[in-house]
């Protein structure tokens, strides 16, 4: 069934998922406009800590980036996605279940679901889910609660499995496209590798020129 969508399949090469604590230096819009002008595709708020922080800084992103040309995402607050007008959602498996979120958000918002096993992969459903963060790849201290890492192999069985797009997640930088790419993923999702570094523009630049060289690499490969 057509759920009219407004975006379509979103662009999902650099999807860069800011941390409030890892960027507190910089501040979360000077991050993510950066991180826009570097190349970043996807820009999501992923801020569990704080409700009241949450709202103000998503209505700050959310006039800050539009026209940058990167799609902004809420994590996990359905409620606050539609509020604030966001273009996607992005759940886990811990979090509201695909079909209610998708209630809630309507048909046309992105929404995005973390898989960690094949099955979860598998159970994505392309009606609610437009695409999957796969992972994590790597152990890594941004999210201390994650399931065991998959490592790349795991990744291609999860890629394999999911009828949706999947961006990889977990401990990655551009030196991973490669590898990445090979797995059949859509995109690198990242969170220290533009968040804590000295220059998130030209970390997410360096994202965006090794995904379009491994894009590349990967389509003579299978020529
Ligand atoms: N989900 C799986 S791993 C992860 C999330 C949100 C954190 C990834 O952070 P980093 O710094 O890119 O390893
Ligand atoms: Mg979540």
């Amino acid at each position: 069934m057509m759920r009219g969508r407004r975006l379509g399949s979103a662009e999902l090469s650099v999807y860069v998922v800011l941390d409030p604590d890892l960027c507190a230096g910089r501040g979360l819009v000077e991050t993510a406009l950066a991180a826009a002008r570097g190349g970043a595709t996807m820009i999501q708020l992923r801020d569990k800590a704080d409700a009241a922080r949450r709202r103000a800084s998503a209505f700050a992103l959310r006039a800050a980036l539009a026209g940058s040309g990167a799609l902004f995402v809420v994590n996990d607050d359905a409620a606050l996605a539609a509020e604030v007008g966001a273009d996607g959602l992005h759940v886990g498996q811990d979090d509201m279940a695909p079909a209610q979120a998708r209630a809630l958000i309507g048909p046309q918002m992105l929404l995005g679901l973390s898989v960690e096993t094949e099955a979860a992969a598998r159970a994505a459903d392309p009606a609610l889910v437009d695409h999957v963060g796969a992972g994590p790849v790597f152990a890594t201290p941004t999210k201390p609660d994650h399931r065991p890492p998959v490592g790349f192999d795991g990744l291609a069985r999860l890629v394999a499995a999911s009828r949706t797009p999947a961006v990889a997640i977990g401990g990655l930088n551009a030196r991973h496209a490669p590898d990445a790419a090979r797995a059949g993923c859509a995109g690198l999702a990242v969170v220290s590798a533009v968040c804590a570094a000295p220059d998130p523009e030209a970390a997410a630049r360096a994202l965006a020129e090794a995904w379009c060289a491994a894009r590349r690499q990967a389509g003579r490969a299978s020529a």
